[in-house]
């Protein structure tokens, strides 16, 4: 019998919707769930390989306990009753000597965390911090700091704008399936396209405008830019006039930086930025400036993006069609939302080891901080933290600097790795407990945002292959053996549907139809003349006299970035649309599409040195070295070399792929200890490499 299961991909973290067709127990077909208009029936490659990840054996498939040192690799494969038993009885010893407080968790955050928050908060810990320091920490506080939302609080209209600006947001290759439709169909009906990245990417080619902006040099960019608009007027009057706070202090700080001296520091003509922006007053307010993703990666990135998020404002694109809006919730179409598993569970006070809301007061606690977390491990201060639970989470190539994570990592008494894959983290860890494929499990329900707001349930299409179980079970069971389990009155994951939807009037039966339920049947705009802000004055601030008292300067002065050292590159780094970060690149069949990287290295930059495109070179920062191949091309800018993210394991179970390539990481030595002051995002692109002929 063939039935089609309607779910939601778990191949990276956009969580598309998916349609799973399922014949006598086994996936014979995946494809978009085309119930979701701007889904229709895409997938991306990672996607399209999800069975081949389901079947692949070079993967967790029972639970394992470490035998012999940390990362040696040697595992006892047990039953799951031994592996709760083992961690529920070092656990109990761990918070008899040091509190609950010395247990964290760190996730990949999204839709599906209420979960695991509920689990930590029941232990009695603060200590939940999902990914985001390597991800949109800059891109959030800096947003936070202007309108007082979050970073996805905003969305983007593509599909109906006038012009896309971005400044190295890879849309195309760093993707999400709806997104890049949309951003397709927009360049369709004619929209402008301004990308701006020291590396040609893919998404350069969908360009009207591509500009090889000189590597860190954005925020002195967009001072030009935002000069450029402010002095001349190119902006929404009304819109400024009415929900801008301190335009005469911007105007005024933005004197010196004119779009002549923004060439002189990032290498594009006065002359390139002054047409960009009158086409910007052409095209408003149907302008979107994306303000980054992972542009949160330099020491100056909040301020960068707190500009964009700035430009945005002046362009007067926030809630307008072609331009920015706010994902409606439930609330916004008159309905309940789902109800909070971590609402069941009484709120623990007290400091977070990471210092989010006390040494670090700007920084959002929800999700935390892992390298200040990394920190307090390390120090034992503001208390110890002796227990780890990373749920699919990397944080060894996530996180800079290997050898630097691995000698705090030593001071844990326990490390509970819960992923699909031999992670590079769940190597080095004590118990990898295997959570089943998304494929082969259920989620707890999510909320979906949007213009028409709704609900989405991924579900278990087909039963697991091996032994392993879905994160629901896994912690559910673990909270029962930790004596917590009055928190969670529920035995299959329908109690836990049914109690989410309690109040929304709807039904875990409601969900079969299409796999989401939609709470609006039309597009919700809110009324243009009635926007509230969330910041203290309700305003857009560009200068926010909150965040300045906790430190935080509105408009700092620029300072350029250090130019590489003599015979140095600056390392950038970057994603392709065959793989997730580290994730697949042992997937048999994505890793058949792409099993290694080269290194990108400028033609003149590679001619003074010899390389020719395909040799072997060298690449070093201090002790830290390894081979690669070069690809010799103009499509980079000559200060920096490229290398895509996420090759070059050093896990021997994962034999397609071991040893293959380089891991950009490794080489970003120190950086576990660099962070942009104000937002907190790691300096990930400020490191440097020497490159020679091997
Ligand atoms: N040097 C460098 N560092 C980076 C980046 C970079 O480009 N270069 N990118 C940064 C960015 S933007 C981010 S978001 C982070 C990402 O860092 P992470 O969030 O750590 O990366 P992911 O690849 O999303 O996956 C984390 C883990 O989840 C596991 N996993 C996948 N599916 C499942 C599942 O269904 N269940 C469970 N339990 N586990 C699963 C994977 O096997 C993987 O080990 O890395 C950041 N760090
Ligand atoms: N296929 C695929 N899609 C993904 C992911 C994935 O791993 N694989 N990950 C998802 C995640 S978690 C995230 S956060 C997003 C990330 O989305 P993006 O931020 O778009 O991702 P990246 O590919 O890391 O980086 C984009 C570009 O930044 C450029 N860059 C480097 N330095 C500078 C600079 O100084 N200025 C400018 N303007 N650009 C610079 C790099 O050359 C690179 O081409 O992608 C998401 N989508
Ligand atoms: S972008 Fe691709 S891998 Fe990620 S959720 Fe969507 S279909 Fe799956
Ligand atoms: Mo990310």
């Amino acid at each position: 019998m063939k039935e089609t299961k309607y779910s939601i991909c778990g191949m990276c973290a956009v969580r598309c919707p998916v349609a799973v067709q399922v014949e006598d127990g086994e996936p014979v077909w995946i494809e978009g769930n085309s119930h979701d208009g701007g889904m229709g029936k895409s997938l991306c490659a990672k996607g399209g390989a999800a069975f081949a990840q389901r079947r692949d054996r070079q993967r967790p498939t029972a639970p394992l306990l470490r035998r012999g040192e940390r990362g040696a690799g040697e595992w006892r494969e047990v039953s799951w009753d031994e592996a709760f038993d083992y961690i529920t009885s070092r656990l109990n010893a761990i918070v008899a000597e040091h509190g609950s407080r010395s247990i964290m968790l760190s996730d990949r955050g999204g839709p599906f965390a209420d979960l695991r928050k509920a689990f930590l908060k029941a232990l009695g810990s603060p200590n939940y911090i999902n990914h985001d320091c390597t991800c949109g920490r800059n891109v959030n506080h800096s947003s936070k700091s202007v309108y007082g939302l979050g970073r996805t609080d905003l969305a983007y209209d593509y599909e109906n704008t006038r012009h896309i600006v971005l400044f190295g947001r890879n849309i195309t290759e760093s993707l999400k399936v709806k997104e890049v439709k949309g951003f397709l169909k927009g360049i369709k009906k004619g929209a402008r396209v301004t990308y701006i990245d020291p590396r040609a990417s893919v998404t350069a080619g969908k360009a009207s405008r591509y500009w090889q902006v000189k590597p860190g040099t954005d925020y002195a960019l967009l001072l030009g830019i935002a000069h450029c608009v402010v002095h001349n007027g190119y902006y929404d009057h009304e819109f400024v006039d009415r929900y801008v706070n301190g335009l005469a202090e911007f105007k005024n700080f933005l004197v010196p930086y004119t779009p002549e001296w923004a060439a002189g520091e990032t290498g594009i003509a006065a002359a390139e930025i002054e047409a960009f922006c009158r086409e910007l007053n052409e095209d408003r307010p149907k302008v979107i400036i994306h303000p980054g993703w992972m542009l949160a990666r330099y020491r100056d990135s909040f301020h960068a993006s707190r500009i964009i998020h700035i430009l945005n404002a002046l362009m007067g694109s926030i809630e307008q069609p072609g331009g920015l809006f706010y994902p409606k919730g439930p609330k916004d179409a008159g309905k309940s939302g789902l109800k909070s598993l971590a609402d069941l569970v009484p709120a623990v006070g007290g400091e977070r080891a990471d210092g989010c809301g006390t040494r670090y007061p700007q920084w959002d606690k929800g999700a935390g901080m892992l390298q200040t977390a990394f920190e307090a491990i390390d120090s034992g201060e503001p208390y110890p933290v002796k227990a780890y639970f990373v749920h699919r989470h990397n944080p060894f190539i996530a996180l800079p600097d290997t050898r630097a994570q691995q000698r705090i990592f030593d001071k844990l008494d326990l490390i509970v790795a819960v992923d699909v894959n031999f992670s590079e983290t769940a190597w080095y860890a004590d118990v990898i407990l295997p959570e089943s494929t998304f494929l082969e499990r259920d989620s707890i329900l999510r909320t979906e945002k949007g213009l028409k707001p709704g609900f989405g349930r991924r579900q278990q299409c087909v039963k697991p292959l091996h032994n392993t179980k879905a994160g629901w079970e896994i912690y559910l069971e673990l909270a029962k053996r930790l004596g917590k389990g009055e928190y969670f009155p529920f035995n299959t994951i329908e109690d836990i549907w049914q109690y989410q939807l309690q109040n929304t009037g709807l039904t875990v039966a409601d969900f079969d139809a299409k796999g989401f339920v939609k709470l609006s049947d039309k597009a919700i705009w809110h009324d243009r003349d009635k926007l509230k802000f969330a910041t203290e004055s309700g305003k857009i601030e560009l200068v926010n006299p909150k965040w300045e008292t906790m430190g935080v300067p509105s408009l700092p002065p620029y300072v350029a970035p250090d130019g590489p050292p003599a015979g140095s590159f600056r390392l950038l780094f970057g994603r392709t649309g065959y793989q997730a970060h580290g994730q697949h690149q042992n997937n048999p069949i994505l890793n058949d599409l792409l099993d290694t990287n080269r290194l990108w290295i400028n033609t003149a930059a590679a001619g003074r040195l010899g390389i020719k495109d395909g040799d072997m070179v060298r690449v070093a920062n201090g002790d830290i070295q390894g081979r690669i191949a070069a690809y010799v091309t103009d499509l980079i800018h000559p200060e920096a070399v490229f290398m895509l993210h996420g090759f070059g394991t050093d896990v021997p179970a994962k034999k397609r792929s071991f040893g293959k390539g380089l891991a950009d990481q490794v080489f970003m030595q120190g950086k576990l200890k660099e962070w942009d002051k104000a937002g907190g995002g790691l300096n990930l692109a400020e490191s440097f490499v020497t490159v020679t002929r091997a």
